[in-house]
């Protein structure tokens, strides 16, 4: 094994890092074991370079005990995420992306919590043609996931004000600066110059070296008082200042990250913490110079304690700032005032500042797809991009703004939204409007309890105690996950829920409105009886004693239900 120089002194590098160093710039046998009909899975070794091309290869779940009996192998398919700065894709790539999931996924689209876009259940053998249509309609897949930067969050709704516009523009240049440089995506998927099978590649990777980063690592830009990129969350954030109506910088934020294991105390979700201030042509040296610390100082023995919050909170952020100044060569200034209101979306339609129009429609755990029940969201959204001549953009909450749209299709679309059932999800409570779910079952190999198929289920009965209190309108963010990963950011939700085993989950309270404070745990290992029992006294008494404007996060601390956390090394606590 070549020498892993980034490795800790005082312990072996993991088999991760043995196999991004010995895969020849994420190569590794992958263009073989993709072309090998004898079975529809890859090794391991290789799913884990798959990942840096935006796939992971999994197995339908629903199926794995039934194929197990009749000796067949799991149903091994493979998830595929596109990466797209801020989640704007133009109606022509919908329409492909719409064709794709037809063809070759299970007929659904699926919006992430960051403005990606998933599609799943492609078998092997149909992924390079899937890879290929993707690029040819110039979106991508690379980077994606794996141990590098993944798709750059911002703020998704440019046209509201100049500044937003702007905003999109840095975080789609941060995002380019930060790409993987090898030509191993081109060769694999768009049949680029013959694969280099030899270890002497003279490729270079200037920013990640041939180590990449110990751990993925993830980039948002907010503009407040709107924080629904979740800021406080990201590995690095970037929050803009703003004086009338003209974009004057960034403050910084470091080390967030929302990911624990259940019954380790040493690993907890974390809050990004503010270091400063940067002018926007500088905010690209504070991101690479930012990831090469990581890439130089993450862990890279142990995964589950390789994110750049670890690194922060081992040696404390001023020890990061002052590497930083040093790699910048300059400081940033002093953070400037802002003030966050909420991390949801504001739905409906609004005018930007272009004169266009924007409508937001909420997408339950983002998922489009036709239903029983008339909600025909995949051929709404596929007749609508037949006919929109603007964009359509990912929200950081699985939602998906219809954007740009002008003052004479306005009606048009209006119609069409109405006619599939499309805008029915804005009549929802204002619980449901505000929830998230993580995909979990049947396609995440790491999920331990439902989520998106469960989390609609027990919306229904919340609300009904929620009405029952006369707070059917009440704004409260709730969020689950199937694992305690934490990929529908639940440790932000004022209710979070996360999967310990199927049909039970940990109860969290106290998340702030606006993303600024963690929950904590309430009950652990609870059911639905228990969960809506415990809930129902909690909702009873915030209906009589919540303050005037007091936020369910605020109020379950006020009362004592949780304690603040404002810390994730006190999350635990
Ligand atoms: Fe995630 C792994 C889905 C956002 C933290 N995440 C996974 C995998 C790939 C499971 C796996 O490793 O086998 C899931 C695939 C499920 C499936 O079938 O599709 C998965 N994560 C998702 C998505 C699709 C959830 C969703 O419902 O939208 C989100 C895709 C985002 C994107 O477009 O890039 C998604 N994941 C997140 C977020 C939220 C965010 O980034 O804002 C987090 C928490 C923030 C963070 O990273 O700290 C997140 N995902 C994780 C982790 C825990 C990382 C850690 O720090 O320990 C894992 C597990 C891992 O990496 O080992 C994971
Ligand atoms: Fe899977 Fe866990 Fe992420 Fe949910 S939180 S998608 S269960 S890894």
């Amino acid at each position: 094994m070549s020498k892993d120089p980034y490795a800790p002194k005082d312990a072996p590098p993991s088999d991760v890092e043995h196999i991004k160093i010995n895969s020849n710039y994420l190569r590794g046998s992958l263009n073989a074991t993709l072309e090998d009909r004898v079975t529809a899975s890859i090794p391991e070794d290789d799913n884990r370079l798959m990942k840096h091309h935006g796939s992971y290869m999994q197995d339908d779940r629903d199926l794995r005990n039934e194929r197990a009996k009749q000796k067949l192998e799991p149903a091994y398919q493979f998830m595929l995420r596109i990466r797209a700065a801020g989640g704007v894709v133009t109606p022509q790539q919908w329409l492909v992306l719409d064709e794709l999931a037809q063809t070759y996924a299970n007929g659904t689209i699926r919006l992430t919590t960051r403005q990606s876009i998933q599609l799943h259940g492609i078998i092997k053998w149909n992924m390079k043609a899937t890879v290929k249509t993707i690029n040819e309609t110039l979106l991508t897949t690379y980077a994606a996931c794996g141990d590098v930067n993944r798709n750059v969050m911002c703020n998704p709704n440019p046209y509201q004000s100049e500044v937003h516009g702007e905003v999109y523009k840095w975080a789609d240049r941060i995002s380019e600066h930060l790409l993987p440089q090898s030509r191993a995506y081109h060769e694999l998927w768009l049949d680029g110059e013959k694969i280099i099978d030899s270890q002497e590649s003279v490729e270079q990777e200037p920013i990640y070296k041939n180590v990449y980063l110990p751990r993925k690592f993830k980039i948002g830009i907010a503009v407040p008082p709107a924080n629904d990129v979740d800021v406080y969350s990201q590995d690095l954030g970037f929050i803009a200042i703003v004086d009338n109506g003209k974009l004057l910088g960034f403050n910084v934020t470091a080390g967030g990250g929302m990911g624990m294991t259940h019954g380790d105390t040493a690993t907890y979700p974390q809050l990004g913490r503010v270091i400063g201030f940067c002018t926007p042509e500088q905010a690209i040296d504070v991101a690479e110079k930012t990831v090469t610390i990581q890439r130089d100082y993450g862990d890279r023995s142990v995964r589950k304690h390789a994110r750049f919050k670890y690194t922060i909170d081992d040696r404390g952020i001023e020890w990061f700032k002052d590497e930083l100044h040093r790699r910048l060569g300059w400081s940033l200034e002093p953070a400037r005032d802002y003030r966050f209101d909420h991390n949801g979306d504001r739905y409906g339609w609004v005018k930007g500042s272009n004169g266009k129009w924007h409508l937001t429609l909420f997408i339950q755990n983002g998922r489009i797809a036709d239903d029983e029940q008339g909600h025909l969201l995949m051929t709404g959204l596929r007749e609508i991009a037949k006919v929109h001549k603007g964009d359509y953009r990912i929200t950081g909450n699985q939602n998906i703004i219809i954007g740009n749209v002008s003052g004479q299709s306005k009606r048009k679309i209006d119609q069409l939204a109405e006619q599939y059932g499309l805008t029915s999800g804005l009549a929802s409570s204002a619980l449901r409007r505000n929830s998230m779910a993580c995909v979990a079952l049947p396609t995440c190999g790491l999920a331990m309890a439902e989520s998106e198929r469960y989390l609609p289920t027990l919306l229904g009965k919340l609300e009904t105690i929620l009405a029952d209190e006369g707070l059917q309108e009440q704004e409260i963010v709730i969020r689950m996950t199937g694992c305690p990963n934490g990929c529908a950011r639940a440790s932000l939700g004022e209710i979070g829920f996360i999967g310990k085993a199927p049909g039970r989950y940990n109860l969290y309270l106290g998340a702030s409105f606006n993303g600024d404070r963690l929950n904590k745990m309430y009950r652990e290992n609870i059911n639905e009886e228990e969960i809506l029992a415990e809930l129902k006294p909690i909702i009873a008494r915030y209906a009589r004693e919540r303050q005037e404007g007091e936020h369910f996060g605020d109020f379950a601390v006020r009362a004592g239900y949780v304690q603040a956390v404002v810390s994730g090394t006190d999350f635990h606590a």
